[in-house]
This record gives structure tokens, sequence and C-alpha cells, in this order.
């Protein structure tokens, strides 16, 4: 899975993706130009709780790819911010954190000048419909003439319909995020990527004098921008780049002074898996303990096909106990001695936290 930090010039993108990723950019180097990318692993305490009790030979955490968009100011004659290639990237994004700038400084001019969270959210919604329209635009054009060449009419008259339901909605600037969709149409979402229908997590990017008044002002940004496929969630990228990098005991006690409750990469991710409806199980073992990303809703053997196409195709039924449970008991075997762990059938809908072992021929 692959998530973009996109946002305005100096509004803490790179700030935010060195602590999540740990990594250390020169602020000297060619990065202001050059995107910046990382696998960072999902941290989930179940996991490390589970590796302190079977004590494997190795444990995999679930990772996500996050990328630093950079070096992407329009320089074209259309109007808005971000240039062609900003808006192709973006698109092959499963999710995007925008990144808006809350901190004043004036060694750093914002590009509108004044500090204004709002107007900088509105800003790139908007500009996500223009783009989206202008594609409905063209993609409306080619369709009409291919249903002159009276070629796969049926079809061609589907998605014309569709493209002129999507431009109706674009043109009262409305997301795409916010109509429903039905299931033979889904397919032009999975094809296209609207940039207004992707999830969007605003990462206020709050200034450290800020810590007393953030809360207020992330619950007023809340009701005007919160919904199913937006999350608000506050940052304070430049103190929490220092405290990422102190000692455990010295990061907590910082913490708790700032009235910080979890990791800016705990944050991010707890409202990514949110935003695009995942969650995670869990396969334990000698060698490996390992947990695992899938999409709520997802059955026994499509969890299985995710471990290993073979496991879905040869998936006879799946051993399951739910971490909450198994954690009581602190042994498989005394699980099974008590009848919690189950045996599941394919169909079965795997909860967040199950571990699992598939049974396959
Ligand atoms: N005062 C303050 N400065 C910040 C904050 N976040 C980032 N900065 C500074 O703003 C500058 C630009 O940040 P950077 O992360 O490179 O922005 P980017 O252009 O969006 O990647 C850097 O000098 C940061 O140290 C913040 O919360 N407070
Ligand atoms: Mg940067």
């Amino acid at each position: 899975m692959q998530i973009g930090i996109i946002g305005f010039p100096y509004s803490g993108k790179t700030t935010l993706f060195q602590t999540i990723s740990q990594i250390h950019i020169d602020p000297n180097s060619t990065t202001r130009k050059d995107s910046n990318q990382a696998i960072v692993k999902v941290p989930d305490y179940r996991l490390d709780e589970l590796t302190n009790i079977f004590n494997p030979k190795r444990t995999v955490n679930a990772t996500i790819d996050f990328v630093d968009f950079a070096g992407f100011q329009n320089t074209e004659q259309r109007g808005g911010i971000f240039n062609t290639q900003f808006l192709t990237k973006a698109k092959t994004m499963d999710a995007l954190v925008h990144v808006v700038r809350g901190f004043e400084d004036d060694a750093m001019p914002h590009i509108f000048e004044t500090i204004n969270l709002k107007r900088d959210i509105q800003h790139l919604e908007d500009e996500f419909v223009l783009a989206d329209l202008a594609f409905v635009e063209t993609r409306l054009e080619k369709l009409e003439k291919d249903l002159m060449k009276q070629k796969n009419k049926s079809e061609v008259e589907l998605e014309i319909e569709e493209m002129n339901r999507w431009k109706e909605t674009l043109e009262n600037n409305t997301p795409l995020r916010e109509i429903e969709f039905d299931d033979n149409v889904r397919k032009f979402i999975k094809n296209y990527q609207p940039l207004s229908h992707k999830p969007l997590l605003v990462a206020l990017n709050f200034s450290e004098d800020d810590v007393n008044s953030a809360k207020s002002i992330v619950s007023e940004i809340e009701v005007q921008f919160k919904t199913d496929k937006i999350d608000i969630v506050p940052f304070f990228a430049k103190i929490e780049l220092e405290l990422s990098q102190l000692e455990e005991e010295e990061k907590a006690m910082f913490m708790s002074d700032y009235g910080l409750t979890s990791s800016p990469l705990d944050r991010l991710i707890q409202s990514a898996y949110r935003l695009l409806g995942l969650q995670s199980f869990f396969t334990v073992g000698e060698d490996e303990n390992r947990s695992w990303t899938i999409r709520k809703g997802m059955t026994a053997q499509e969890s299985a096909g995710v471990i290993h196409t073979d496991f879905y195709n040869k998936f006879i039924r799946a051993e399951v106990v739910n971490y909450t449970t198994f954690i009581q008991e602190l042994s498989l075997t005394k699980c099974k001695e008590k009848g919690l762990l189950r045996l599941e059938g394919k169909e079965y809908i795997v909860q967040d936290g199950d571990i699992l072992n598939i049974r396959h021929s």
C-alpha cells in the first residue's frame, strides 16, 4: 500500500516524512526537488506481545510505503499550484496525506502569504475537483467519437452516462468521494483513480506554540471537513521529529509535557486504516510471527490468498482465535483444550486481530 505525503511547499511534508520513516534528510540536499520514499513497518503492540510469547526466529510487520512528494510546483499556463506530473503521480497512491501549514515563519513565506488552514484544505480540494473535471471532459470527447464508430456500443453508453454524472458532480464543486457508486460503475474509479475520490488524511501541522489551542482548532476543522473518507489529524512536525530521536524514557516525559499520547506514525496509520477500511490479522509459529493487512469484510479464503495464492486455491479450513481471547490463555494448546480455537470455513469473515492458521491441501 502506498500513501503519498502532499501539500504546499514549506508545509512540513519532509519533516513529517523523516519522523515516521526515521530517515534523515539533509536540508541542503537536492530533496527539495526529488521525492523521498520509505517502506515503514506498521507498528502493532499485539504483534510485539505475540513475539514475546512465541519467541519465533523472526517477526515480520506489515508495511506501508510512504512517498514524500517534492518539486511539483506548477509553472504551466493552467492555473493551480500543482503541476500535471504531481497530479498524475498522486493518482497512483492508495491514500493521500495533505500536510497543511499551521506554523508561522517569516524566513519561509507561504505561497498565499498568510497562514490559513481552512483556505489551504479547500484549495487542494478545489484543485483536485478541477483536475478530475478536466479528465472527465477529455474522456467524454473520446467516448463520443467511440460511439460514432458503433463499437461496444452499450459499454460506451454506460461510461458516457457515468462520466456525465461525474461531470455534473464536479461542476457543482463536489468531490467524487461524496457520491455513491454501484458495482457496475465502480470499475471506472479503479481504472481512472480520480483525485477527488482518494481517501484523504488532512495533517494539520501546528507550531509548538499551539499545543494548547490545537484541540479546539481541530474540532472546528472537523465540523467543516471530516467525512467517512477524510480524517483530520494534528501534528507538531518539528518538535515531534526532535522527540522521535530521543531515548524512550525522555521521549515519554516530553510527550506528556506536550499532551501527546501517540506517535505521529501511530496517528497516521490509525487514520489510514480507518479511511481505507483496513484491519490486521496474524500468523504465528516457531519460524515466524507476522502481521498482515486486509480489507474489512474479507473472508478466510481471501485472507489466506494474501499470504500465498496456493493457500487460496488449496484452502480447506482456518483455525482461528482472536488476539484478545488468546492473550488470556497465552497458549494455542490451552485455547484448543478450552474450545476457543475454532475451525472456520472459507466464507468466515476475518475479524481485526484474528490469529489464523490456514489448513490447505
Ligand atoms: N516552526 C516550525 N517549523 C516547522 C514546522 N514543521 C516544519 N517546519 C520547518 O519548515 C521548513 C520546511 O519544512 P519541510 O518539512 O522541509 O517542508 P516541505 O517543503 O513541505 O517538505 C523546515 O525548515 C522545517 O524545519 C513546525 O511545526 N514549526
Ligand atoms: Mg520537502
